[in-house]
């Protein structure tokens, strides 16, 4: 085995391949190539839901008892806020005290909340090299659902919790068809059971699981529901399409960021006073973009 490959299993050093990766994802692949692993080898778990509901504190409890399992866990935050801040980053990280020393926590900064980005879908494939068992990946779900999630997630779970007021009606719209498992998290809380029964009578075909994630309570039910959905899915053979569909996702948004990158730059050379004619104009712009792109794209660097 390469130095690199066997330099994955050190903490500090997978950090920085991540770092690496996250600026020009499919070419450091191809240098990882004989690292990365044919058989699926991690088991993903997405965990989305409205800000503040607990997802991170939800990630901290489940390393922890997944960990106390024997098992390999590493977990990936999304984060939309501005990478500049900083704030945002750094208090993820920072609710997960005491990370036991087989697992591995990181940040990963996202400039559109509806999408899961490319240097998050490339790490996930490092950190399977890695040989992480688990791999939990946090993902905002607040205004719009974030649907990609479930393009790179063998298993989703949806976290809610009491007082959910005006983001019932975000819950109605489509958290209720992505998640294989819901959770209702703040269990602490009196009001708890009303939102459980609640979620109950929405999906009536899935797992609703009320937990604690502060106070530690029903984590190991939940670990053992999880087991058992991922269990099914294993025998339904879905966990192997999941991970095609996760590399076409990786294929196509590296194209889509290649893309977006030459689009931009060719619109700097359109001259402000083409937009202010007739809007019938902007077809003529349009198709002469679209040339000019496709020629970029034929003479440019593959990724
Ligand atoms: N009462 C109570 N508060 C919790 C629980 N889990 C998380 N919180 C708190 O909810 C807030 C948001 O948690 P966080 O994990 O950052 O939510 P996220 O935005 O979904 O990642 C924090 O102040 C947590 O301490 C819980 O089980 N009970
Ligand atoms: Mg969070």
């Amino acid at each position: 085995m390469s130095k690199m490959c066997i330099e994955l299993g050190d903490r500090v050093a997978l950090s920085k391949v991540l770092t690496v990766v996250e600026t020009s994802s499919l070419e450091v692949l191809s240098r990882l190539s004989e690292c990365l692993v044919r058989e699926a080898r991690s088991v993903i778990v997405g965990i989305t839901g409205p800000q503040g509901v607990g997802k991170s504190s939800l990630i901290a409890s489940l390393i922890k008892e997944l960990s106390s399992d024997g098992f390999k866990v590493a977990a990936l935050l999304v984060d939309p806020s501005s990478p500049t801040t900083g704030g945002a980053v750094l208090g993820n990280r920072l609710r997960i005290p005491e990370l036991p020393s087989e697992a591995f926590a990181r940040s990963v900064w996202a400039e559109d909340e509806r999408a899961i980005p490319l240097r998050a879908i490339a790490s996930l494939e490092v950190l399977e090299a890695a040989g992480y068992d688990y791999i939990l990946i946090e993902t905002p779900g607040a205004g719009q659902v974030n649907t990609s999630i479930l393009r790179i997630s063998d298993l989703v779970l949806v976290v809610l919790m009491p007082f959910l007021g005006d983001e019932v009606q975000v819950i109605k719209a489509g958290l209720m068809e992505i998640g294989d498992i819901y959770v209702v998290n703040k269990a602490d809380v009196p009001e708890a059971d009303l939102m459980y029964g609640y979620v109950r009578s929405l999906v009536r075909d899935k797992p609703v699981v009320k937990i604690s994630a502060l106070y530690r309570k029903n984590i190991r039910e939940l670990v053992e529901v999880i087991k058992t959905e991922i269990g099914k899915k294993d025998s339904e053979g879905r966990r192997a399409l999941k991970r095609i569909e996760r590399r076409k996702y990786l294929v196509e948004e590296t194209l889509v960021e290649q893309m977006h990158r030459i689009l931009r730059r060719e619109l700097v050379g359109v001259r402000e006073e083409e937009l202010l004619k007739k809007p019938d104009r902007l077809i003529e712009m349009v198709r002469d973009l679209k040339t000019r792109l496709a020629n970029k794209i034929v003479e440019g660097p593959v990724v």
